[in-house]
């Protein structure tokens, strides 16, 4: 397939709700759009870098400039055989993977619309819908957590993750548990803990999570091995697993038994599949996780969430949890927990380009 034009967009869209983490509070999300045109085609894909350095080390402004400095002059006017031709092409370059991932993710949905196939399909998946789950932000106090909770498993998602930090751990999930005994309950530190708060992460063994996700720094391994060896929870990795290599590290070293794979943080499809490979490997569940996407990035996250090692539920709730008017025409929602796959070719969806064009800051346009 040839990679003829490309544009990229920048859309600041208002989230519903108030997303508190360990490292701060969001109430918007500023969404990088990349389209890649070639014989009559688009793929479309999605950054998930913030605004801020604050999950990663990436951001919006330097994910732009990357592509129309660096990483689109590499690849326009180009013919690739397949997408992974395309990350060969950025391959010298260091890092930046959620940037690069931009490119390589529009790069197979255009392949796949030229293949007339649907994304999850041609990466290998089978499934027809995926499980899903929702990450809740923190909230005031235990009867507000106890409350929204109670909101979304009634809603029927398989799987409840609460935000946590030091200081508001223990509390929000013993009353969690209290009140639902049953439900698949997990948490996520965003790298906000210590091995000196090894006694509060210990306390939490006794609530019967399926994993804490990330509590210690977001670039550590070796210290999440140690940690893992002191608590009966598996530790779930996020943050410091930016491709198949880490992955393998970060299980042989035992800093972890569940990988949470975002298909940005990896670098792309093709990463997130080699990721999805190591963990099977080891006996690791995975899952997909989210990044306060738009309809984009949710569709290409339900298709790679179609591969047999993800067996728990990803993060890709419904569309409209997060917003009003959403930059495609297809709703993305769940029932009962279930998401189903777009079908149709590549994602399966397209771009509102009324709302586009209302909305959106375009920043560049280019023709090979
Ligand atoms: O750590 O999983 C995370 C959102 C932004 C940055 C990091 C994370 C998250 C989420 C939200 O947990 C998941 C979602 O609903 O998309
Ligand atoms: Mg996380």
């Amino acid at each position: 397939f040839r990679i003829e034009a490309a544009e990229l967009w920048v859309v600041r869209l208002p989230l519903k709700f108030r997303f508190e983490t360990s490292f701060g509070v969001q109430t918007e999300k500023l969404v990088p759009l990349l389209a890649l045109r070639g014989e009559g085609l688009e793929g479309v894909a999605e950054g998930t870098m913030e605004f801020a350095p604050m999950y990663r080390e990436e951001t919006v402004a330097g994910a732009l400039h990357l592509l129309r400095e660096v990483f689109l002059p590499r690849v326009l006017g180009r013919t690739f055989a397949n997408p992974e031709a395309v990350n060969d092409a950025l391959g010298a370059f260091r890092g930046n993977r959620m940037a690069r991932a931009m490119v390589e993710m529009a790069a197979w949905d255009l392949w796949a619309r030229t293949l007339n196939v649907p994304l999850g399909t041609l990466l290998g998946g089978r499934k027809t819908q995926v499980e899903v789950g929702v990450s809740l932000g923190i909230q005031p106090d235990e009867a507000a957590t106890v409350e929204m909770v109670r909101r979304h498993v009634d809603q029927g998602y398989r799987r409840i993750k609460l935000k946590i930090k030091p200081g508001w751990d223990v509390q929000p999930v013993q009353a969690t548990r209290e009140a639902f005994p049953h439900i698949r309950l997990t948490v996520d530190a965003n790298s906000a803990y210590t091995l000196a708060d090894t006694a509060r992460l210990r306390a939490l063994d006794s609530f019967d999570l399926t994993y804490i996700e990330q509590p210690l720094a977001w670039d550590d391994l070796v210290d999440h091995a140690e940690l893992q060896r002191r608590l009966a929870t598996p530790l779930c990795l996020d943050e410091s697993v930016t491709s198949a290599q880490d992955a393998r590290k970060g299980l042989a070293l035992g800093a972890g038994g569940v990988i949470n794979i975002k298909v940005a943080r990896v670098g792309g499809h093709a990463e997130a599949r080699r990721v999805h490979d190591v963990a099977q490997a080891f006996g690791a569940p995975v899952w997909c996780g989210g990044m306060l996407e738009s309809g984009v990035g949710r569709a290409h996250n339900i298709h790679l969430s179609t591969l047999p090692n993800f067996t728990l539920p990803g993060d890709t709730s419904s569309a409209s949890r997060y917003w009003a008017t959403d930059v495609i025409h297809e709703p993305l929602e769940a029932e009962d927990g279930l998401m189903p796959v777009p079908a149709g070719p590549g994602t399966g969806v397209t771009l509102n380009r009324e709302f586009l064009a209302r909305v959106a800051e375009l920043h560049e346009e280019r023709r090979a």
